[in-house]
């Protein structure tokens, strides 16, 4: 049995939820409260965070790394493009997700100039996505998975007008029609 140590509100957490969701894969949850971590979870990630996953006597941390771990361990159904230079580029959009994540979170300790930033950013997808109906290429994938947690927690926490970025509007739309986005929607409004 694989357990998951998560925290509902993670954005990393929900990088895994889904993966394990789209997979189909039995597994139990370790609720971690983030304001007052157990000392034990540094015996399973030296670095106190979460996602890590737990099967038998495995242990890995790293929300990307779970996941290439996860879309190698249950390869079906396949969430990578089978073409390998549509599949680095999907690769090279996780690699960089930092773009992202930096006015993200920047955003949420309101610092100054963090909204153009993120607004910057949110632009650079939207003109991907006008380009190819998802992050991953012309399928849904991985590089959709490693975004769109943070995506759903701007618009629907910190406020962000998707309206402006129409193309990641659509995506959105389309990717909560997936019961495992779906369920993250609903963890997003209730935690
Ligand atoms: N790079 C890690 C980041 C995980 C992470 O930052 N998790 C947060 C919760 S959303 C955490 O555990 N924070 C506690 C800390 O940083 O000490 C991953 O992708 O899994």
């Amino acid at each position: 049995m694989i357990t998951l140590y998560d925290a509902d509100r993670c954005p990393y957490c929900a990088r895994v939820r889904i993966m394990l969701a789209e997979k189909g894969i039995e597994y139990e949850t370790v609720e971690v409260d983030l304001d007052d971590r157990p000392a034990w979870i540094y015996e399973k990630n030296p670095l106190g965070r979460v996602p890590v996953l737990e099967e038998d006597t495995f242990l890995l941390p790293e929300s990307a790394v779970i996941n290439e771990y996860l879309e190698e361990r249950y390869p079906e159904p396949a969430l990578w493009p089978g073409d390998p230079g549509d599949r680095a580029l999907a690769r090279l959009l996780v690699y960089r997700f930092d773009e992202l994540s930096k006015p993200y979170y920047a955003l949420r300790r309101g610092e100054p100039g963090a909204g153009e930033r993120f607004d910057e950013a949110l632009a650079r997808l939207d003109a991907l996505l006008e380009a190819q109906p998802f992050l991953s290429g012309r399928e849904y994938g991985l590089a959709d998975v490693a975004y769109v947690p943070w995506i759903l927690r701007a618009r629907d926490r910190l406020g962000i007008d998707l309206e402006p970025f129409p193309a990641v509007a659509g995506w959105v739309d389309r990717l909560v029609e997936r019961p495992s986005i779906a369920a993250e929607l609903e963890l997003v409004a209730s935690s």
